[in-house]
């Protein structure tokens, strides 16, 4: 068993990473940037070492401080959490080559399926459902050629990219050639890969992704779907499970085909084999594995009552996972809010300054993964997520209702969060019935500002010299001398 994990990330994952670490008896490391010397996830931990600056290059990227770090500390694991190196194959190979327990999958597996040709064309040998197209092509003509069967539109994609990244969608010949070389430079300088694929783009589906798990010892099982089709610019918003459009038999399927991709490549630890469903035809395809744990793991925690990161721990140390498929049950519904420091009425901008307040939610099937409280300082260094809400119900609708009256509670002063543009999401009438489809927040919802009335209620009460805490009106803090004064912070509209 380990003893000792190294953490090599911050925020809510490192601390989420952590409490699995407590549960298991195992003694954590956190790493911090300077910018991250008083963050929670650094209180958190057993103990903690500096790596560098504030930029992630010198610190949370920073293969040789973080092998150093782990070296010194005699931690016998290192957990990559999501992002920073989480999907880097040379990172999880250093860590092996330093005898050290990388909680993940093998540098191979992450090597294969980062390169979005290779591992379509594994998918295709596997008969894993693929979106209809090319790789490997080199000319403009065969681009032409291929457009030209496939029909228009299609997808320019970098086969070194994912997440979106180098993706052009061409909607007529006329705009294929730039496309091509434009996707090809931007592959080239991004990735130093200019390798492209070209497929069908199906415009009006959704995401629904598939959590996979797998041990040492050849058991790999799926653990259900999650829809993530409410998203800004490849950045997931609001995530949950069950997916509303999947019937039990597509949910079958598609988990079979999840597992037949994760095969491939042998597979082990947790992963995620992501889909494009078209509800029209029915139809689902691979588009991309994700070898890494995801932010959105918690909706499929709730919806199986398994913590993933504690079987991470455990698979990683060479246990054996206990479950096969017929174990695992989906149950009631889980919805996750990722609540981010964006200005959503000045375009999503990040918003910066000292937490004033943090109180969050509680009750009944609420579950709050937060790497922030009152007093810290948020700063434009990072991802701006300070934290993730996922309640849990016994359907989507009392899930909904359980969602909106929780962000009300979720009370944050000092920084600009997008949770009233989500409370807006859950609102409507596309969301309750599960027409939001990957296109849909640019299209439908991607301007957004503070309805009026509510915004007049927020003047009002400004000029009444009242603030709002909890949806209760309270009267402002009028004494200078206050450091905590809100009517001291610009940028907070609550105000
Ligand atoms: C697609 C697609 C539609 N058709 N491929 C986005 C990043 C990566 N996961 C692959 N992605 C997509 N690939 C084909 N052939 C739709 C997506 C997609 C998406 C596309 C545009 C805007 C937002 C999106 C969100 C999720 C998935």
């Amino acid at each position: 068993m380990l003893t000792k994990i190294l953490i090599a990330n911050r925020g809510e994952i490192a601390i989420r990473i952590m409490r699995a670490c407590r549960e298991l008896g195992i003694k954590t490391i956190a790493v911090y940037s300077e910018a991250d010397h008083n963050a929670q996830h650094v209180q958190f931990a057993d103990e903690a070492v500096l790596l560098g600056g504030a930029a992630p290059k010198e610190s949370y990227l920073n293969v040789e401080a973080l092998l150093r770090a782990a070296h010194d500390s005699q931690a016998d694991a290192i957990h990559p959490g999501y992002g920073f190196l989480s999907e880097n194959a040379s990172f999880a190979a250093a860590v092996a080559s330093a005898n050290l327990t990388f909680i993940g999958p093998s540098a191979d597996s992450i090597r294969a399926m980062g390169d979005k040709a290779e591992s379509k064309i594994l998918m295709k040998k596997a008969g894993v459902p693929t979106v209809p197209g090319y790789e490997g092509l080199e000319t403009y003509e065969e681009f032409l050629k291929a457009a030209n069967e496939i029909g228009y539109p299609v997808l320019v994609k970098a086969a070194a990219g994912g997440g979106g990244k180098g993706m052009r969608v061409v909607n007529a010949e006329s705009e294929l050639k730039e496309a091509i070389e434009l996707a090809r430079s931007e592959a080239r300088n991004a990735f130093g890969d200019e390798r492209l694929l070209i497929e069908k783009y199906l415009a009006e589906a959704h995401h629904i992704e598939i959590q996979v798990f797998g041990d040492k010892h050849g058991n790999l099982v799926h653990l259900f779907e999650r829809e993530c089709s409410v998203q800004r610019r490849h950045q997931k918003i609001i995530e949950e499970s069950p997916s509303p459009l999947l019937t039990p038999e597509l949910r079958a399927k598609m988990g079979e085909a999840a597992v037949n991709a994760a095969k491939t490549v042998g597979y082990y630890n947790a992963g995620t084999v992501e889909f494009i469903f078209d509800p029209k035809t029915q139809q689902y395809y691979f588009l991309e594995m994700n070898t890494r744990l995801q932010v959105e793991h918690p909706v499929t925690e709730l919806v199986t009552g398994l913590d993933l990161v504690h079987w991470q721990i455990r698979i990683a140390a060479g246990e054996k996972f206990p479950f096969s498929q017929s174990d695992l049950h989906q149950h009631g519904h889980a919805i996750e809010c990722r609540v981010y420091a964006e200005d959503p009425t000045t375009g999503f901008l990040p918003s910066t300054g000292k937490l004033l307040q943090f109180i969050q939610p509680q009750g009944p099937g609420i579950r709050v993964d937060s790497g922030f409280a009152a007093g810290d300082e948020v700063t434009h260094f990072y991802d701006p997520l300070l934290a993730k809400l996922i309640v849990y119900a016994g359907n989507r609708e009392d899930a909904i209702k359980r969602m909106q009256n929780a962000l009300n509670d979720f009370i944050v002063h000092g920084v600009v969060t997008n949770m009233d543009y989500m409370r807006a999401v859950l609102e409507t009438d596309d969301f309750k019935t599960g027409k939001v489809t990957t296109r849909w927040v640019e299209t439908k919802f991607g301007e957004w500002s503070i309805p009026q009335p509510e915004l007049n209620a927020l003047i009002a009460a400004a000029l009444a010299d009242v603030v709002f805490v909890g949806g209760k009106a309270q009267p402002a803090v009028s004494n200078e001398t206050d450091p905590f004064n809100p009517w001291k912070q610009t940028g907070n509209y609550r105000n």
